[in-house]
């Protein structure tokens, strides 16, 4: 299998150790010969350099840590152990790294592992759909209930639905008890030209079949209590029957499932379509903040190339607007940059977005990694504060300074802090433009330069390198 794998773009040489086994391999046209594994002249003989890769066979015998000083000594330094036997765990990985730490451990079944599972859940996903396809096919009118208010990942699954079912408009409604109000919902419904209609639970008789998205029946407290199909990532509830369900708590999305079941039956999906879900999951998932699942970001690459990301940016309210270009420029002539972090105090605000709005857009500036403004709405302080996402964590930086006077949170990239404006002023000074932005920049920097290390260590989830910390300081 290696063989057939690694040939087209490596020379590749095998050493086993049974003669017999040696001659198989050769009359089968793999480039192999006989030796003993636990001799540094075998692969001496076998011309090997620093620059080899070699790759060790382990399946579980004794012998390994013989063969692995035979090829250490024979100059080896790129070196995998592939374990194919029951043995290869990581506790056989843990024991060999104490020995050879430069040992890389691989294991059979994590390597295929992934693939197999994803293929045998797309069967299982298929013959699924394929039984409430069945089940939906003689309908004339089909509901499709979302939850109250429903969010970009409820009318995603709605319209992803309707495709599973191949149905129109007309004869697949998407319907929620209260329809959209929130304006980046009411956006996204217009840029999509997605219709939500407003239902009473009366008017469900006037549907043949009813099925539920991003949400399961209990969530009405009584008012629908069945459902011909359940599609959601929330976790299972009992007490309401449904004739298909298909309910996985452990995805990010509502539209992962569903991207996976228009991909069970080879739906095509439309570039609508696509781009709804890709936003659905983008903003259920935080942007893969928030409980992400591998197969949320598969899902995520296998729609990304069909959607229209102008569009996506458009709806996450990215364009630029006339009012926003005024704290812009407010930010450009009173901020300053300074060792990769720009800070700003815009004053008083008309309305509070446009302070993360400005954090956002510095983030832009070649050479920022760092933004740090400030504005105040009715006597408070709103501080935002936007990173690259490698250095420092900024929720980190917002509570130190700000947790024990107002309010201060955030994740590893984006935080806020609000603070009474009389409370800033008694901890820092007065809240005076000039003086401002030199402040930020201060604590900014007395926040940076200060060692991470230990800290941003202990945060669960952030691998970051030694050359990424680098970077930062
Ligand atoms: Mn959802």
């Amino acid at each position: 299998m290696l063989d057939e794998i690694l040939l087209p773009g490596f020379d590749v040489e095998f050493i086993v150790e049974n003669r017999p086994l040696a001659r198989r391999l050769t009359d089968a046209g793999v480039t192999v010969s006989a030796g003993d594994p636990r001799r540094t002249d075998t692969y001496v003989k076998a011309d090997l350099g620093p620059g080899t890769c070699v790759i060790i066979e382990d399946d579980g015998r004794r012998g390994l840590r013989k063969t692995l000083e035979a090829v250490r000594d024979a100059g080896g330094a790129l070196v995998y152990v592939l374990g194919v036997g029951r043995e290869a765990t990581s506790k056989r990985a843990e024991e060999l790294r104490a020995d050879f730490p430069d040992v890389a451990y691989l294991s059979m079944s994590e390597l295929f592992g992934g693939p197999l599972l994803t293929e045998f859940s797309r069967s299982l996903s298929r013959a699924r759909v394929l039984q409430y396809q069945r089940y939906f096919a003689d309908a004339d009118k089909v509901l499709i209930v979302l939850h109250n208010d429903p969010d970009p990942d409820a009318m995603a699954s709605g319209l992803a639905l309707r495709n599973v079912l191949h149905r129109t408009r007309t004869t697949a409604i998407l319907g929620a008890i209260h329809g959209v109000t929130r304006p980046e919902n009411l956006r996204m419904a217009s840029l999509l030209d997605i219709h939500v209609e407003e239902i009473t639970p009366e008017s469900l008789k006037e549907f043949d079949r009813v099925a539920m998205v991003d949400v399961q029946p209990h969530y009405f407290g009584g008012l629908i209590d069945r459902a011909d199909l359940v599609i959601d990532h929330h976790p299972e509830q009992p007490g309401y029957t449904s004739v298909f369900k298909d309910i996985r708590p452990d995805y990010g999305s509502t539209s992962t499932i569903l991207t996976e079941h228009l991909r069970a039956v080879d739906v095509n999906i439309s570039e609508r379509v696509a781009t709804a879900m890709l936003y659905a999951i983008k903003s259920d998932t935080l942007f893969f903040n928030r409980q992400t699942n591998r197969v949320d970001l598969e899902a995520f690459s296998y729609l990304y190339p069909l959607a229209d990301a102008a569009l996506i940016r458009k709806m996450e309210g990215a364009e630029i607007t006339l009012e926003r270009l005024e704290y812009v420029m407010k930010a450009f002539r009173g901020g300053s940059l300074q060792d990769q972090v720009f800070c700003a105090f815009l004053g008083a605000s008309l309305r509070e977005d446009f302070i993360p709005y400005v954090a956002d857009f510095f983030l832009q500036l070649e050479d920022a990694k760092w933004t740090v403004i400030a504005g105040v709405v009715n006597e408070t302080l709103i501080i935002s504060v936007r990173n690259l996402g490698y250095s420092k964590n900024a929720g980190e930086f917002v509570r130190r300074f700000f947790a024990d006077i107002g309010s201060a949170g955030g994740h590893r990239a984006m935080a806020k802090a609000v603070v009474p404006v009389r409370a800033f002023e008694a901890k820092f000074g007065a809240v005076e433009p000039v003086a401002m932005t030199g402040r930020l920049q201060a604590l900014a920097h007395e926040f940076l330069a200060h060692d991470g290390t230990k800290e941003g260590r202990s945060q669960k989830g952030e691998g970051r390198s030694e050359g990424e910390e680098v970077k930062t300081r």
